[in-house]
């Protein structure tokens, strides 16, 4: 605590869901820290406003970054000892599971020993700090859906392998240690500000680069999968609520709906008024060596213990993707002129492209 105020540190601050609970917990009053590890270009463009908000690093300012890295333990422990957090939300991760089959080694050093090597910094420094830990969907593998706290892992990925691993090691300290560490297994959850290489993301912006001029068509993997797909805003209330609880617990948080990827493919272009025959292929580039057939999640628990509700489903999450998508595009191209204040609602973008539409 700092003048009254709670210290979180957020690592993977400069991805999607780190910006979200960055302004959450900012706006509930918090201290906020954020690790970033060095990048030859800008990796903050997630949080580049925060950053101008508050231009100081000094020890009670609401916001500050530091450099550390997963990989690097004693960049760790050097952060952890200065901020010295009340709660420390650990989501930086290699987040892609495709990209994990190539990537194996990395993808365990930074989501399987980064963890560790901050559950151990905590455990030497007797630290009372909170401990959440960003765990996954894509634990439960094959396992059937519904998928609730009691299924079983069956992970088909070295992201999914290197994520039980975390999560028991979180429940080891817990246990062995008495640490409050808890960890939340989110199902898919998306917004405007998910990486490009998510499918969501790839079929919301590419289809606004069709409408643009920019590309041809659409090429994906494999449409059949299944997921559960909430609103990353909402999410990060419930990691939020898990630290706020008087034990340490795990929660599966999910909408409790499921759709295909080729729903979601259909759902975007149908917004547009475009067929999607016409603009989309399917490739085995973008297929797996193992694949995760159905997620969906039953968030019972989430809803009962922590009063946790998501409101954002399927629809309105594609609709508020594909907006931003063409927003983005169409000022880019001068189709329209830039709103800064974002007085333009989803449905004036959703018009300009079922025009567009109509002259492809
Ligand atoms: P994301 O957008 O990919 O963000 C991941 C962040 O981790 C990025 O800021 C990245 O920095 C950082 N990072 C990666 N390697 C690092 C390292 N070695 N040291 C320090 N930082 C590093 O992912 P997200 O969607 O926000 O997800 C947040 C967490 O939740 C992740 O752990 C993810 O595995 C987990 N999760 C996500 C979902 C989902 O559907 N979004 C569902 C379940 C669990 P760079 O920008 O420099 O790469
Ligand atoms: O959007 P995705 O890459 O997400 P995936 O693999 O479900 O992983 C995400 O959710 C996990 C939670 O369960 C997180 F832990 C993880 O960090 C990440 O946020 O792929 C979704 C589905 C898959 O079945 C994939 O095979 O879409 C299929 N897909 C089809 N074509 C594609 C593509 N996925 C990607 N990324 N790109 C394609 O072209």
């Amino acid at each position: 605590m700092i003048n009254g105020k709670k210290v979180a540190l957020i690592t993977g601050i400069g991805g999607q869901d780190g910006s979200y609970l960055a302004e959450l917990l900012l706006s509930k009053g918090y201290l906020v820290r954020g690790i970033v590890r060095r990048a030859s270009f800008p990796n903050t463009k997630r949080i580049d406003h925060l950053l101008a908000k508050y231009p100081s690093d000094s020890p009670d300012s609401p916001f500050f970054l530091r450099y550390a890295d997963l990989t690097d333990t004693s960049s760790i422990r050097n952060v952890i000892e200065e901020i010295n957090p009340d709660e420390l939300y650990n989501l930086a991760a290699q987040s892609h599971v495709g990209i994990s089959f190539q990537n194996g080694e990395s993808t365990f050093n930074i989501n399987t020993l980064g963890p560790l090597r901050i559950l151990e910094g905590l455990r030497q420094m007797k630290s009372k700090c909170k401990f959440y830990q960003a765990s996954s969907s894509e634990m439960f593998g094959t396992s059937s859906p519904p998928q609730n706290e009691q299924t079983p892992f069956r992970p088909q990925s070295p992201y999914g392998i290197a994520k039980v691993a975390a999560f028991h090691l979180t429940q080891l300290y817990r246990n062995a240690y008495g640490l409050f560490a808890s960890n939340g297994i989110l199902f898919n959850h998306e917004s405007p500000r998910r990486g490009l290489n998510f499918v969501t993301r790839k079929i919301t912006r590419e289809l606004a680069e069709i409408l643009t001029g920019q590309r041809d068509k659409i090429i994906l993997g494999n449409l059949d999968a299944k997921r559960d797909w909430g609103y990353s805003k909402e999410y990060v209330e419930a990691m939020w609520k898990i630290l706020q609880q008087d034990k340490p617990d795990d929660f599966v948080i999910a909408t409790g709906e499921t759709h295909t990827v080729r729903e979601f493919l259909e759902e975007c272009f149908s917004l547009v008024g475009l067929n999607k025959d016409k603009y989309f292929e399917s490739s085995d580039h973008y297929k797996r060596p193992a694949e995760v057939p159905a997620l969906l999640g039953d968030p019972t628990k989430a809803k009962t213990i922590l009063g946790w509700n998501p409101k954002v489903k399927f629809k309105e999450l594609a609709k508020m993707m594909m907006a931003a998508d063409l927003k983005e595009k169409f000022e880019q191209a001068g189709i329209v002129p830039v709103d800064v204040e974002c007085k333009n609602s989803d449905d004036f973008y959703i018009a300009k492209a079922k025009e567009l539409a109509k002259l492809l």
